[in-house]
């Protein structure tokens, strides 16, 4: 171990062999065919517990360690209780002044040993993750080192043993001159965190294995010393071809392979035979073009990517993934509509590459590179070209990079998920991403290659594609335009932070006119968080010199892979099929049914269509459509549609897997649209009471009574408020009803929200989340059939000029228990977009059940909707409550008509209907506490709040995206709505 070496960039590895394809030999033709390498004889892994010790710093590392603590392997030792995490996006967490880094290097010492039965064969220790950096020594000898976290790093250390126990000793620096290419925004991890392995080989043995695919035929290039080597094709268990490796070459030609794709799989297996061992690897036959239109061609079809940015993250165990971690994940993408993963910004575990192989992914692999903090090194934030001050193009710098690249493609070269080469991620732009451009596409011309940095020098030609992140719709829809043949990708879009992201469906809507816009990656899977002690923290929690709070909670499915909203979302709108009305007929309905697949016919699936008037089902039924991929039919729908209804009529056509996946059961829907049917809506008449309203003037009371309740409502004289709704004399109300706009801010709602509310800086805001209601006139006049309560204020923020007007009409209609209420409201012509605006009602905690018709089951929000669908629903107001980690906005729901929530104690309660459509959402949770609080665990409940909405500004993405699309935000300068409540 010397500081020097480790802080040299041409100090890259010590006794690691060449990189070569990632394969497990066996040692017979059933075993390679099974695949599972815990099963070779030839493997031997070394997971579990070891010898550990860690020191605050390198130098204290003793010469001879005598006593020795425990950790598992894999781990990062963060996660167990050695370090505090650390969480840091672009900026480093030390200064920037490479090659050095902090003296007060910690150092993780690790010790194991294994068993040597046989001297004459080669042994290889196989390590496939270690963070950042590691000294290897074995039987007390330093023999290797190297760097590069997610890279795998392979030793022959056969020269090094004896027979019997023989020790290994691992010493894991926590930085070294490798982790200024390592600047990911994640949670800085340290330690032996993938698995490691012994690979016990004949003393002559094939070295590596390249093989090339296309329809038909298959090439396979093997380094090996001289030898009898055969290679077989395997379908299944079945040899379909076999042919004696000759000069290192074997080559196939099979007319009618199955094609390999994300969406159906196939895959053969080529058994190479030779030296005594059996090496599997996974064959697909796939080819991958671009068309002239700049399409991206999957075996010739146009095929868009679905995709995700794929971390290494759990919040239990840091970046340690094991193999049953890695299919959850994958699973859920599956169940998800996902076709698509880039593994962000480093490679996966080669066994995940496999599973993509397997399961039906395309991947974009994405080399061990982020070098952002040298954006932010002189403070503020600047990006540079071809600055030699950078080790992008810094001399000293070259071979640290291309190995990271080369370290890559050698392993994952014969997969057939990876359709990409991605150079790594926000490293700027420098002469050695040329070099690393020009040497991957020379070494594998067949994939396609992207950096998305390079854009800024219009990504010149050598990159087969054009790629870019949080675009902009408007550069989008240019992108579009423009005349070119590239496929533009976007490897990063839809930033998935908190409830969100809500635009996906405007992203795919450009994705399917435009055909060079081949689609992108949601960023991202995951949050990252850390779990203790049944709590999730984030950046910040853990006293970091520099941090960046929760940014890194942004993931498309929570820590623990549980979905939301946003989940939802994608999936729908990445479904496999769209269907759209066509005529509607006095007995039938004709839909048209598109199959959006790109391989797969209609008949696997069980199309499911139900009509529904009113939130009631009337008619239903399956449908088995033979229907080719990419082809449309019409589907007749029978059905006997009333000539009007109350709320409104749909039909909801659902798609089901036929059989059960691997991933999921056999059912299971992967796609659901609603379509609103042209049914005159009439508004049912209110029965009236028996009784008659009474006004007594002097406490403002209006008392209603009819046949079975007494119903009265009270109102403050000088605010104008609502005060009270009464029943057999008793209060629904805890507090007066009011106006609103304030929503607890999301985390896309992280900028806008500083010109909404009163924060850190007292200039820029309307200050709308301490809005005064200034009540201007407050009056009454009774006819005979109504009375009507008139009054007329304003809201407005502190220190500023009213943000708007408003004049709410309170009606009563004599014998008519219901309170009809209306709003008109005009907005300051110079007052920003509004969070939302509405009527919030307090109501006791015991009023809990919830029924409404309107747009659910799950939260929905103006464009973040796609997902669900109008009905009638039965909740709770503890169910509607999205506990988002970072608290926040959540629970709306859209095109509300009707709403009622009791206490299932007594059935007191309140009921609201609309003749038009609001927007409501209820919550335990205060939208002030929402506000003030930064964990979900530190919520305290209080109340049944209900929100009755004129509208709720959309969802979006703009936490690193776009601003809110204006069609999304609450900016009309003068609206009215109405609604009516009354008790129950
Ligand atoms: C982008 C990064 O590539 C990604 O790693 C992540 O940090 C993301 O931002 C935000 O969550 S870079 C940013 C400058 C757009």
């Amino acid at each position: 171990m010397n500081s020097r070496e480790w802080q040299d960039p041409h100090f890259l590895e010590k006794g690691r062999e060449k990189e070569r394809a990632y394969y497990i030999p066996f040692e017979n033709t059933e075993k390679a065919l099974a695949g599972e390498r815990e099963k070779s004889g030839e493997f031997q892994l070394l997971n579990g517990i070891w010898d550990f010790n860690y020191y605050p710093a390198y130098y204290e590392v003793p010469e001879e360690i005598t006593e020795w603590g425990k950790i598992p392997v894999p781990a990062n030792w963060q996660m167990e209780g050695f370090e505090p995490p650390y969480y840091t996006n672009v900026n480093y967490p030390y200064p920037v002044d490479p090659p050095y880094v902090p003296d007060e290097n910690p150092c993780g010492v690790y010790r194991t040993w294994f068993d040597c039965a046989d001297l004459t064969k080669k042994t290889y220790l196989v390590f496939e993750g270690v963070n950042p950096c590691f000294y290897l020594v074995i039987n007390g000898q330093e023999i290797g080192y190297s760097q590069c976290s997610h890279c795998t790093a392979e030793f022959d250390v056969t020269p090094y043993l004896h027979e019997g126990k023989n020790e290994i000793i691992v010493k894991v620096l926590k930085w070294c001159d490798g982790s200024y290419m390592e600047d990911q925004d994640f949670f800085r991890m340290t330690g032996i965190f993938r698995d490691v392995y012994v690979l016990t080989r004949p003393a002559e043995h094939v070295q590596d294995v390249e093989i090339h695919a296309n329809l038909t035929e298959l090439s396979v290039k093997v380094t090996a010393p001289a030898g009898d080597l055969t290679a077989c094709l395997y379908d299944g268990d079945t040899c379909i071809q076999k042919q004696p490796v000759i000069d290192g070459k074997a080559d196939f030609t099979v007319p009618d392979a199955k094609p390999w794709s994300a969406e159906v799989p196939n895959l053969y297996t080529l058994v190479l035979e030779g030296f005594g061992e059996f090496i599997p690897v996974p064959v697909g036959f796939r080819t991958i073009a671009i068309s002239p239109k700049g399409e991206l061609l999957i075996n010739g079809v146009s095929v868009q990517l679905k995709g995700v940015n794929h971390h290494d993250t759990d919040p239990v165990k840091g970046h340690v993934m094991s193999l049953e971690d890695i299919r959850r994940d994958l699973y859920l993408m599956k169940k998800l509509n996902i076709n698509t993963v880039r593994t962000s910004h480093y490679p996966p575990a080669p066994e995940f590459i496999r599973e993509c192989d397997r399961l039906g992914f395309y991947v974009v692999d994405e080399a061990d590179i982020e070098m952002h903090g040298f954006v932010t090194r002189e403070t503020l934030w600047s990006y540079h070209m071809y600055d030699r001050t950078w080790p992008t193009d810094h001399p000293d710098w070259g071979e640290a990079l291309m190995e990271r690249m080369r370290r890559m493609v050698e392993r994952d070269k014969n997969s057939c998920s990876v359709i990409m080469w991605s150079i790594g991620n926000e490293s700027g732009y420098g002469c050695h991403y040329d070099d690393m451009c020009r040497w991957t596409k020379q070494r594998d011309p067949e994939r396609l290659i992207h950096y998305e940095r390079a854009n800024m020098l219009n990504t010149p030609t050598m990159y087969d594609v054009e790629s870019h992140m949080y675009r902009e719709f408007s550069d989008l829809i240019a992108d579009g335009e423009k005349d070119d043949s590239r496929p533009l990708f976007l490897c990063e879009y839809a930033h998935s932070m908190g409830n969100g992201p809500g635009d996906l469906n405007d992203y795919q809507e450009l994705f399917d006119k435009y055909p060079r816009l081949i689609g992108g990656c949601i960023w991202e899977w995951a949050d990252h968080t850390v779990l203790k002690d049944g709590k999730y923290y984030y950046g910040g929690d853990f006293d970091e010199l520099t941090h960046d709070n929760n940014f890194c909670v942004d993931g498309l499915v929570s820590a623990k892979r549980e979905v939301k909203a946003g989940s939802l979302e994608a999936k729908a709108v990445f479904q496999p099929f769209r269907a759209s009305l066509k005529e509607v007929g006095e007995k039938e309905i004709s839909v048209e049914i598109h199959n959006r697949h790109y391989f797969t016919d209609l008949k696997n699936y069980d199309l499911k269509w139900t009509v529904e008037v009113d939130g009631v089902a009337v008619a239903s039924g399956t449908q088995n459509l033979e229907l080719a991929a990419g082809e449309k039919t019409l589907l007749t729908i029978p059905a006997d549609l009333p000539k009007i209804c109350a709320l409104g009529a749909y039909v909801t056509l659902t798609l089901h897997q036929k059989e059960a996946t691997e991933w999921a059961e056999a059912g299971y829907e992967t796609g659901m649209v609603q379509l609103k049917l042209p049914v005159e809506i009439v508004t049912a008449e209110r029965t009236h009471g028996e009784g008659s309203w009474k006004v007594s003037e002097d406490k403002l009371t209006v008392t209603v009574t009819d046949e079975t309740a007494s119903i009265g409502y009270t109102f403050h004289k000088v605010h104008g408020t609502l005060t009270g709704i009464l029943k057999n004399g008793k209060n629904i109300l805890v507090n007066p009803a009011h106006l609103d706009v304030w929503r607890a801010p999301t985390d896309n709602d992280r900028h806008i929200k500083m010109t909404w509310g009163l924060f850190e800086d007292n200039l820029s805001g309307w200050n709308m989340n301490r809005l005064f209601d200034k009540c201007y006139s407050f009056t009454w006049k009774e006819t005979e059939d109504c009375i009507e309560l008139v009054s007329a204020g304003s809201l407005a923020g502190v220190a500023r000029s009213p943000l708007l007007h408003y004049e709410v009409t309170y009606r009563l209609d004599n014998g008519d228990p219901e309170l009809h209420i209306s709003v008109q409201s005009k907005v300051h012509p110079k007052a920003i977009w509004l969070p939302r605006f509405g009527y919030e009602f307090t109501l006791p905690t015991a009023v809990e059940k919830v029924e409404y018709y309107g747009m659910g089951p799950g939260e929905n929000y103006q464009d973040l909707c796609h997902h669900a669908k109008v009905g009638r629903f039965t909740t709770s107001v503890t169910e509607e409550y999205v506990p988002y980690i970072m608290p926040q906005e959540n629970g709306n729901h859209t095109h509300v008509k009707e709403v009622s929530l009791v206490d299932p104690a007594n059935g007191d309660g309140i009921a609201f209907r609309t003749e038009g459509e609001v927007e409501f959402q209820t919550s335990h949770y205060t939208k002030e506490e929402l506000t003030r609080k930064g964990h979900s665990y530190e919520l305290e409940p209080s109340n049944t709040n209900v929100r009755i909405d004129y509208k709720v500004s959309g969802i979006g993405s703009a936490s690193c995206g776009p601003d809110l699309d204006p069609k999304y935000r609450l900016s009309e300068k003068e609206f009215s709505y109405g609604f009516s409540v009354k008790a129950l």
